[in-house]
């Protein structure tokens, strides 16, 4: 591609094809559409069609990845990109669903004007990034991609629902027994086009940003223990109240990152009362806390503090502790020449983007487990996601994906 050719996508056709995937679990302005289930199968059907459509090979994988495939006049790895349809419970229409149709989109642009590729460029539609049905299966499907995930996981790991992942799999024809096919060491570089889930673009005036590093971040299941008793007839002061407990570790970790400051971010975002009842005291509080930052040593202090501030309230109050960790993975830098890269094409394609590391994780930081990786952001209107008010502009998402394919034209042609 000479130095100023431009690659064009239509704004309009980007929204055509969010609109229509979101069809699949569809519930007002966003989407339930959890993985393994009916609306999840029949929105990755709809994927492997739109990759047919525009000429790619199809395959799906041992845990249900949905490839397409623009193979290379030479051998050699993959340049890859994608990201998930499985969404929040609820989530948006934009949030890992634009990155798929980017993909296609672009690779549909990029075979119409160049044809065939030197290089091998695929598209996939990953499964369960969220973890909104398998709480501890966070990037289920790059873990199987990059050898993270077992047979033996699909017997532990369980839904929400008590389901195992192994019932889920072979619901809708999964074998788990077959999860190692899924693993790929054909792939050396990884690009993931998403939405920003976040304010900074739009306070930029900006549509796309280059992603040059995502955080790392930890769950913990806290599970406090007291002891239940007559809402009416026990004392305050005789009382041994979870709910109490619970109450001042929560405000206590939340202020805690405040007061260290962007990025540090905490969040409780869902809590399990036992027995649940308003004239009980409580027997048991289970809680959530997702804890992220982008520096390891900030990481590290922002969990030694939390730990610790749950150790004192409990000892204090005389409540049982304990937690388990179910998720946690370490900061992922960008790789700077691919940063590089996305920066150099967007300047090329006269889209104006800024640099920046990203709030939320993504599978990137699984996929860097085996391949160079870099992320492309569009913008989130309000910053909202993780919500069905979560929108992007068409001309926005059809900024990103420009860059997209530009970058891949630069990698594979
Ligand atoms: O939580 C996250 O950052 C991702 O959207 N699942
Ligand atoms: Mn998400
Ligand atoms: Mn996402």
């Amino acid at each position: 591609m000479s130095q100023q050719e431009r690659i064009w996508i239509d704004p309009a056709e980007v929204e055509r094809y969010i609109l229509e995937l979101a069809r699949h679990g569809g519930d007002g302005t966003g989407v339930r559409r959890l993985v393994y289930s009916p609306e999840w199968v029949a929105a990755q059907e709809q994927v492997a069609s739109w990759c047919r459509e525009v000429g790619l090979e199809v395959h799906r994988d041992a845990v249900g990845n949905v490839w397409g495939r623009l193979a290379g006049t030479e051998g050699g790895p993959s340049i890859a990109t994608g990201s998930h349809i499985d969404s929040q419970n609820p989530g948006g229409r934009y949030d890992g669903a634009l990155g798929v149709i980017a993909g296609i989109l672009a690779l549909r642009a990029l075979r119409e004007r160049y044809g065939q590729p030197r290089r091998t460029i695929e598209v996939v539609s990953l499964c369960e990034e969220e973890s909104s049905r398998f709480p501890a299966a966070a990037f289920w499907g790059s873990r199987a991609i990059t050898g993270r995930a077992t047979p033996a996981d699909t017997e532990e790991l369980r839904g929400y629902g008590g389901e195992t992942m192994a019932e889920a799999m072979r619901a809708v024809g999964l074998d788990p027994a077959r999860i190692p096919e899924a693993r790929r060491s054909d792939i050396d570089t990884w690009i993931e086009l998403h939405i920003e889930q976040g304010p900074i673009l739009e306070q930029a005036g900006l549509p796309v940003a280059i992603v040059n590093g995502l955080p790392g971040i930890r769950h913990y299941v806290v599970r406090v223990e007291g002891r239940s008793d007559h809402a009416g007839a026990m004392p305050m002061d005789l009382r041994r109240d979870p709910m109490a407990g619970a109450a001042e570790m929560i405000s206590g970790v939340i202020r805690t990152a405040q007061e260290m400051g962007r990025p540090a971010v905490t969040t409780v975002g869902r809590m399990l009362v036992e027995p649940n009842f308003p004239a009980i005291v409580p027997e048991r509080v289970t809680f959530t806390i997702d804890v992220r930052h982008a520096n390891p040593a900030q990481r590290d202090r922002l969990h030694a503090a939390h730990e610790a501030l749950l150790r004192a309230v409990a000892e204090r109050r005389g409540l049982g502790l304990h937690w388990e960790i179910t998720t946690d993975l370490p900061p992922c830098p960008a790789d700077p020449e691919l940063v590089r890269l996305l920066e150099d094409v967007a300047r090329e394609q006269g889209v104006p983007t800024l640099t920046m590391p990203s709030g939320a994780v993504h599978d990137t930081q699984r996929m860097a487990e085996i391949a160079k990786v870099a992320m492309i952001f569009v913008q989130s209107k309000d910053g909202r996601s993780h919500t069905p008010a979560e929108y992007t502009a068409p001309e926005h998402a059809a900024a990103g994906i420009q860059v997209l394919a530009a970058a891949l034209h630069r990698l594979a042609y």
